[in-house]
């Protein structure tokens, strides 16, 4: 039902703001490409505008540099009746590209994180889907569209990040039955893989010696907390480093089925990332104590004034306590 709402949405409405959260990843990124092929076929006219610059290495995607980064003076160039907001689970975290909608712009919201506040005019919200990529792919269906290279290329990559290289708990059949499918219309996966995760600036080999130092096994071995401080997130080499995937080191090892990654990139604000291999715990609900959230087994919070042994600390005993 949601499907058919939203593919009357892209078929009614016209000249789409087409935008993802701030710091947007592989997933917000492949699935608004993804979408722009779409819209393309469906002779829309759309600007990609997200509040951050995509991450550098997002960089070899083929349609990458129609992603623009918001800046003030876009404010008096647009001004949109329609947006299409993708990976969004609330309005809060499309930053400033906000400034460039109408008061009552309409949205369609396409979105798969359970904490999702369905803030749109439509809502295509799926939760059990693996990726924000997977549902695009879903409305290419509902609309008789088939994948241009450029946009199986886009939402492949959306997939693999959030699917972990198809490795999560979130791979179901439907996963690899798509990305057979995004490859028989383009991707490479032996090529984007190696641009995705054997590419990486040797800063990022350099913070993850730094991280899998600072590792610490709790609660008999089965959480493992490690971090990264002001001091070296500020480093020449924290600055170049790319430190997306560093929490998988402290859930990595014999186990342990929970981890918090704490980095504190300005002083005295920590971003934590939580992790969790097993159904035992809500890493979603535990995010949520702290004003975060994401996903049952793969979230992320923020935690003001407080110490990194502190936040250490709170952490494992929200962990204990959610365990009860
Ligand atoms: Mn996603």
């Amino acid at each position: 039902m949601a499907i058919k709402e939203a593919a009357e949405f892209l078929r009614n409405n016209d000249n789409f703001l087409l935008t993802s959260h701030v710091n947007p990843d592989g997933d917000g990124i492949g699935s608004i490409l993804g979408m722009a092929g779409l819209l393309r076929q469906l002779g829309k006219s759309f600007h990609v505008i997200c509040a951050d610059p995509p991450q550098d290495k997002l960089g070899f995607l083929h349609a990458y540099n129609i992603i623009e980064t918001f800046n003030e003076a876009m404010k008096g160039k647009h001004s949109f009746g329609a947006a299409i907001i993708i990976d969004v689970p609330h309005m809060d975290r499309i930053g400033a590209t906000v400034s460039l909608l109408k008061k009552d712009a309409k949205l369609l919201v396409i979105d798969h994180h359970i904490s999702c506040e369905n803030f749109g005019t439509v809502n295509l919200v799926l939760p059990e889907a693996a990726a924000s990529a997977e549902i695009v792919a879903m409305l290419y269906d509902a609309l008789g569209k088939t994948f241009d290279a450029n946009s199986a290329e886009a939402l492949y990559v959306g997939l693999c990040i959030d699917t972990g290289r198809f490795r999560f708990s979130n791979v179901t059949p439907a996963v690899f039955k798509l990305a057979a499918r995004l490859v028989e219309a383009g991707a490479a996966p032996d090529i984007l893989s190696d641009l995705l995760y054997y590419n990486d600036p040797i800063e990022t080999k350099i913070g993850l010696a730094k991280v899998i130092e600072s590792i610490e096994l709790h609660d008999g071995g089965k959480t493992a907390t490690a971090w990264l401080d002001y001091n070296f997130m500020n480093s020449e080499i924290g600055k170049k480093m790319d430190d997306e995937g560093f929490v998988n080191q402290p859930l990595a090892i014999k186990g342990v089925e929970n981890a918090f990654l704490i980095r504190e990139k300005e002083k005295g604000k920590l971003r934590i990332s939580l992790r969790s291999r097993t159904d035992d715990v809500d890493m979603n609900k535990l995010a949520e104590k702290f004003g975060g959230g994401g996903h049952a087994r793969a979230s992320g919070c923020r935690m003001d004034g407080v110490s990194i042994d502190e936040a250490k600390k709170l952490l494992l005993a929200a962990l204990n306590d959610a365990k009860k």
